[in-house]
């Protein structure tokens, strides 16, 4: 087995300002990477921005701007976001860079070599702001009457001399690869759509462009620049070295999971694959592809200025709140509707009166008993056995549902622990067995029992809301060094002290926003 993981974010076009889109795929791949690591896996996490082609270079234009003063200021305002976001990556790159040149040129003389590539007029629709070419049959009527493309976008008609990839010479390799992984994209709703795609006609792909020049340019092909999802695909091989097989990122390929929207499936579960193939490079193990945010039932969109910025969240509600309420309100996979109202609710049920309310009445309770150190586990009852193997058996379900990128299902598990927590402790009613002194090796036992729930529930939870989690290791005295899942199976130390304690997640006032 490797003892290393691969994740990837697709690099942001720098056209514009991150969203609450952006910044959903984001954290996704975070809770994953960071799961990874707590598992003892050396899991490596790329992001970054996608900076050519004509959206960006018309976006430089609209606002007055040289190009490289725009993708400068947009990349950096993503790679703050991913900053804000407390997103672990361990590197972003710009396809503006030097190295993503020599990796995507690398790799275009590779499909060269393999005699992949052939001249051919390119007559046909291309939606810039999908930078995306589509045949004919499947352009959609627009409200406005319009040709549009399925996305919505609108399409315009472009002939340019162009160089093409032979797509379709993979069709066969591409349905095998798919039967022989049918996990290779999820949800598997997903993959139905994607082969379906394969399976129609599947044309050659135009994969140069010679009507502009913002881009990477085709080697030894003056006027040629690479199809800008060519070339910002390659970015995951820019990010561990490619070409230069020394590297000792490389180690990381394949990339065990490519997390993307389900808007941009097609480029990773069909191009991706087929120009790899061709490349000769090993295939990536999985893709998943997420659901579309709306904001109160309407698309989200800067016409219709229902932007949600994730920096104005962050500052309302907290990181941490705004991280469990993107994973936990809606299935991975689904689409959801973001409103204020939404993350009050979730934050105030399950964060304010659920987890943080019990880690109160637990944590005064053992500073008033016992002076702030955890109580001595006295007997275990069969319910004090009961409530620590419901905790302890939880680690395999998380991984189960993790691994399939269930992060509601994943939380909804932790959370239902922390649920029989709380019945426990009203069962139990250490606060009672307090005022009569000789029950409390009782209450200690109890507390002690809780605590150490609250520990595993912590661990668990790290990688979804990390700072909060942190803290509330710290409070319960748990020492950096025995907080991965490897740690989780030993036992809270009786006696240890509790640290600085104080309410996490407080209740939000705020139901009307
Ligand atoms: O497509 N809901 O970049 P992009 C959920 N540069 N996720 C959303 C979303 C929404 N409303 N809006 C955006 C590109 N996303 C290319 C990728 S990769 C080699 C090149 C997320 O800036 C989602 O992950 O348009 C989507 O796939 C991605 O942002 C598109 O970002």
């Amino acid at each position: 087995m490797r003892d290393c993981f691969y994740i990837t974010t697709p690099i942001y076009y720098v056209n514009d300002k991150p969203h609450i889109g952006h910044a959903y795929t984001s954290i996704a791949s975070d809770v994953l990477a960071r799961y990874q690591r707590l598992r003892g896996l050396s899991c490596y996490l790329l992001t970054g921005t996608d900076e050519h082609g004509q959206k960006v270079a018309k976006s430089a234009e609209k606002a007055g701007e040289t190009i490289t003063n725009f993708t400068d200021r947009f990349a950096g305002n993503f790679l703050s976001m991913a900053e804000r976001l407390n997103i672990s990556h361990n590197d972003f790159v710009r396809t503006s860079e030097e190295r993503h040149k020599i990796c995507a040129q690398a790799f275009w003389r590779k499909l060269e070599e393999r005699g992949d590539l052939y001249d051919k007029l390119y007559a046909g629709w291309y939606a810039v702001r999908d930078e995306s070419y589509y045949d004919v049959s499947e352009l959609v009527e627009g409200s406005d009457g319009t040709r549009r493309a399925p996305s919505g976008a609108e399409v315009e008609w472009v002939e340019e001399p162009s160089i093409f990839f032979r797509l379709s010479k993979y069709r066969d390799a591409l349905l095998s690869h798919y039967d022989a992984h049918p996990d290779f994209i999820l949800p598997r709703t997903r993959m139905n759509e994607v082969r379906a795609f394969v399976e129609g006609d599947l044309w050659d792909l135009c994969v140069s462009r010679t009507t502009f020049s913002w881009g990477v340019p085709v080697p030894n092909r003056s006027n040629h620049v690479m199809y800008v999802w060519v070339e910002a695909l390659t970015n995951y091989l820019t990010g561990l070295g490619f070409p230069d097989s020394s590297s000792s990122l490389f180690k990381y390929w394949p990339a065990d999971l490519h997390m993307v929207g389900k808007d941009i499936v097609r480029f990773h579960a069909v191009y991706w694959p087929a120009l790899l193939l061709s490349a000769g490079l090993d295939l990536p193990r999985r893709i998943f592809a997420h659901g579309w945010w709306t904001n109160d039932g309407e698309k989200i969109s800067k016409s219709l200025g229902n932007v949600i910025d994730p920096l104005e969240l962050i500052a309302s509600y907290g990181l941490d709140r705004v991280r469990y309420f993107l994973l936990r309100e809606v299935p991975f996979g689904e689409d959801g509707n973001f409103s204020h109202s939404a993350i009050v609710r979730r934050s105030n049920e399950d964060l304010a009166n659920g987890l943080g309310n019990l880690c109160m009445r637990v944590l005064s309770l053992v500073e008033r008993g016992w002076k702030g150190r955890i109580p001595p586990c006295g007997e275990l009852r069969d319910e004090d056995r009961a409530l620590l193997e419901t905790f302890r058996q939880a680690e395999s379900l998380l991984q189960k549902r993790i691994e399939v990128c269930s992060f509601h299902l994943a939380l909804d598990g932790i959370f239902g622990c922390l649920a029989e927590a709380d019945r426990y402790i009203t069962r139990e009613a250490p606060w009672a067995l307090l005022k009569n002194s000789s029950d409390k090796t009782r209450a200690g036992t109890v507390l002690y029992v809780l605590c150490d729930c609250l520990r595993m529930a912590a661990i668990d939870l790290q990688c979804f809301m990390p700072a909060s989690m942190s803290q509330l290791l710290t409070m319960l005295g748990v020492s950096e060094t025995a907080r991965d899942f490897s740690s989780r199976a030993t036992r809270l130390e009786e006696g240890g002290r509790l640290v600085d304690v104080q309410a996490i997640f407080p209740r939000l006032e705020r139901e009307d926003k």
